[in-house]
């Protein structure tokens, strides 16, 4: 979907193990200016319910497993995350919401700007307003 994509990282194993390298404007598009990550949560939370105007994120689940709808309002996809390779590359102006964390579950987020509540749509009916406006507009 727009601004919505699957990134698959190259990994190196061998007897001790794996490694997987992430480099900015390297095997991302970006370069990385934050990170974080989002652990403990009870299968029974969900969490996001915003969009970002300008930031873009990568997503990966080091550990355990978690479901990702992305939507704007003209499609939606769910987006199961459960291999440390794999990552879901989340652009501008996409809703997403984080549900059926895995008890072991860890979210590596990597993000192109420093945190910045301004950048931030966290109500849904100023979300369509904007998302219409900029979706109408790439169409
Ligand atoms: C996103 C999804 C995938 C900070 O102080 N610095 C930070 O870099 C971040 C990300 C959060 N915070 C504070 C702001 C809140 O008081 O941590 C608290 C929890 O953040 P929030 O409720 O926004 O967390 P989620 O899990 O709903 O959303 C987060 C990111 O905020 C968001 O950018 O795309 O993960």
């Amino acid at each position: 979907m727009n601004n919505v994509d699957m990134v698959e990282f190259k990994f190196f194993g061998d007897d001790r193990g794996f490694l997987i390298p992430i480099e900015g404007l390297k095997n991302i598009d970006f370069d990385i200016k934050r990170v974080y990550y989002i652990y403990g949560v009870d299968s029974s939370q969900r969490r996001g319910f915003h969009s970002h105007r300008d930031l873009k994120q990568i997503l990966i689940c080091l550990n355990g497993s978690v479901d990702i709808l992305t939507k704007t309002p003209f499609e939606s996809k769910v987006t199961h995350l459960d291999r440390p390779n794999i990552g879901l590359e989340i652009g501008p102006m996409i809703w997403r919401e984080m549900f059926n964390f895995s008890k072991d579950a860890v979210l590596l987020v990597l993000a192109s700007a420093y945190y910045d509540e301004n950048d931030y749509i966290r109500d849904y009916n100023n979300y369509l307003e904007e998302a219409c406006l900029y979706f109408g507009e790439k169409r």
